[in-house]
This record gives structure tokens, C-alpha cells and sequence, in this order.
């Protein structure tokens, strides 16, 4: 009976052993991560805190590499996840709205003045709505392995404050190149025009556009968008989700064993991410203070002054509701009154 046990563990010992062996051998040296940004602020800084974790979490056997500013889709952000797809690019951490051309639910996160707060994304994330935007991205060749942040997408130009849509006329905001963007920005009265993100940063030292949209923490301060820009309006108007993962096809070659460690580490930094992407934002006005001191000048509207904007993009939320899904918009609406009342 001893000897039949010990027979036993040698043998499933060997045979671990042997998978493990597989498993590794077809490892790649370096795994290529993409990011959209630079290194500095918390989405550049979640990618290299995310590929030291799974270094070691798999004592070394795995080895990302984060490749920034989008250099591995040559700066044209909308081809990231068919890239993923295609094996160019093994993990992202990359934006909802870069990958909502190729999949047309993660429109849900730029329809204008949406989500309210941090509270009811999260619970439209933790809820079946997001469990089902995995299961969506995950039958398109890529698995999502934690929810990160780039944040609430504000507004900053260098004409004048925004406070109502007039102030937006005449003004020309580089977007990103995702139609739901133009049709936001043309129904609020700016001349909207798409660009990849490192074209834009050239064309706001140049002054070819007057302004644009991105979050505080993540984008605006690590680019330093005070050197370029006076004004900023703070309304929260859509809100920008990142999707930590790996593509299908690398995830299925690796082991039980790494992938519960790649899964460790992935809760680990989505955590540690989705916090510093809000310091200075959630209940502290340190970040709106630092836009201060560097000279912008910074405009927080009001419920009622959001509420004229929402009412102009009506139409933008009833078109792109159909693009998106109905019934998908409908359980997110949901989850939002839900969280309100908590
Ligand atoms: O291009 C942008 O504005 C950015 C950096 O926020 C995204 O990748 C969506």
C-alpha cells in the first residue's frame, strides 16, 4: 500500500513535471505588452508593475516587455485588439475606447455623460454587464483579466472656459479616432477631428487643434497639457476603462499553474491601477489643485450646466444605445440607479 502511494506521487511528480516542461518549452523569451502612453502616470506605471508581478509570480518564466506610446500598432491606437488578435501583440493594457471600433459594446463607456461616478462604474464592472463584456472580448480572441482606469475624460483648449456648448464653437478638439467622439463632440458645437494620440501631442505644441479630452491623473498631467492649454473643463462627460489582458491564444498555451499566478498578479496591479488612477480625484481636489498652480485655469460645471450638454447629445446616446445593444445599456442603467441608492 506504501509502496503503491509513493508509486504514485513519483509518477504524478514526473508527469507534473513533464507538462510544466511542455508548457515552458514553448514559451516565448518576451512577451509584448502594449500601452497607448508614455511610462510616467499610473497607466504607463500599471504595465511595468503588472510584468514585474507575473515575472515574479512565475519565478521568471514569463517576461513581459511593455512597449509604450503605442509603438507596436505604429501609433494607430484603433488596431490594438484585431493586433492582439493576430499574434503582434500577446497582452495590452489598453483603452475601451480604442478597442470599441473593432467591438461595439465597449461604446457603453463613451456614451456622453453616462456614468455619473466611480461607484456605478464599478458596479457596472463587478455586475453581469461586465462579466458579459469579457465573455464579448473573450470570444473575439482576447481575455480580460482585470478592469483598470484611465479615468473620467475632461476637456482643455487654449481659446477659453467652457462652461455652456456655445463656448465650444469655432473650437477644433482632436479626438480619438472612434466615431462616437465626432458625433459627441459636432451635437455639443465643436468641430471635432480624429487623430492618433502621439500625432496629438505634436499638434497641440503646434496649435493645429485647439483642444481636446482625456482624464486628469493619467493623461493630462503626465503630458504636462498646461504647457499648451489654459483652460480646463471638468464635467466627467464619458469615462475611460482599461482592459489588463493577454490574447487568447498565448493565455491557452500557458500552464494551470501560470495562469493562476499571471490571475495573481493581474488582481494585484488592476487594484493598485485603479486606485492611483484616481488619487487627487475621489473626494480630494488635489489633482484640480495642481492643474491650478501650473496656471490653468479650471472649471468644475455644475449638475445644471452638465445637464444642458447631456440634453444636446441626446441623439448621440439614442443612436449609439442601437449600436451598442439595447438590452446591454438597459441592465447598465440598471446597475447605476442601484448604486445610486447604496
Ligand atoms: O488617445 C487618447 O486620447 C487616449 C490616450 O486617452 C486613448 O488611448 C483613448
Amino acid at each position: 500500500m506504501k509502496k503503491k502511494c509513493i508509486g504514485l506521487i513519483v509518477f504524478l511528480a514526473f508527469f507534473l513535471g513533464v507538462v510544466g516542461a511542455v508548457h515552458s518549452a514553448s514559451y516565448k523569451p518576451e512577451y509584448k505588452m502594449s500601452i497607448v502612453v508614455g511610462p510616467t502616470g499610473p497607466w504607463g506605471e500599471g504595465a511595468a508593475r503588472f510584468a514585474d508581478a507575473v515575472k515574479k509570480y512565475t519565478d521568471g518564466k514569463i517576461n513581459i516587455k511593455p512597449y509604450y506610446s503605442g509603438q507596436l500598432f505604429a501609433g494607430k491606437q484603433t488596431n490594438e485588439f484585431l493586433l492582439m488578435k493576430q499574434g503582434v501583440i500577446d497582452f495590452a493594457l489598453g483603452s475601451t475606447i480604442n478597442w470599441s471600433t473593432t467591438i461595439k459594446e465597449l461604446n457603453l463607456f463613451s456614451l456622453p455623460f453616462f456614468f455619473p461616478d466611480y461607484k456605478s462604474l464599478d458596479a457596472v464592472q463587478a455586475g453581469d454587464v461586465g462579466k458579459k463584456l469579457f465573455k464579448v472580448i473573450e470570444e473575439k480572441g482576447v481575455v480580460g483579466l482585470g478592469w483598470c482606469e484611465n479615468g473620467f475624460r475632461e476637456f482643455t483648449n487654449s481659446k477659453r472656459a467652457v462652461k455652456r456648448p456655445e463656448d465650444l464653437d469655432g473650437i477644433k478638439a482632436r479626438v480619438v479616432g472612434s466615431p462616437i467622439f465626432i458625433d459627441t463632440f459636432k451635437a455639443m458645437g465643436a468641430n471635432p477631428v480624429s487623430m492618433n494620440w502621439g500625432e496629438a501631442l505634436s499638434a497641440f505644441q503646434q496649435g493645429t487643434v485647439d483642444g481636446q479630452e482625456n482624464p486628469v491623473v493619467s493623461v493630462i498631467i503626465p503630458n504636462k497639457l498646461w504647457q499648451v492649454h489654459k483652460y480646463a473643463t471638468v464635467w466627467h462627460y464619458a469615462i475611460d476603462p482599461l482592459i489588463l489582458s493577454v490574447s487568447k491564444e498565448v493565455w491557452d498555451g500557458f500552464s494551470p499553474q501560470d495562469k493562476t499566478a499571471i490571475m495573481k498578479a493581474a488582481d494585484e496591479i488592476s487594484k493598485w491601477q485603479k486606485k492611483a488612477a484616481r488619487e487627487g480625484l475621489e473626494g480630494s481636489t488635489a489633482a484640480l489643485d495642481g492643474l491650478k498652480k501650473n496656471g490653468m485655469e479650471v472649471t468644475v460645471l455644475t449638475p445644471a450646466q452638465i445637464k444642458v450638454f447631456k440634453d444636446k447629445t441626446k441623439p448621440v446616446y439614442d443612436k449609439w444605445t442601437k449600436e451598442i445593444g439595447v438590452d446591454l445599456v438597459k441592465a447598465a442603467e440598471a446597475d447605476i440607479q442601484k448604486a445610486a441608492k447604496k
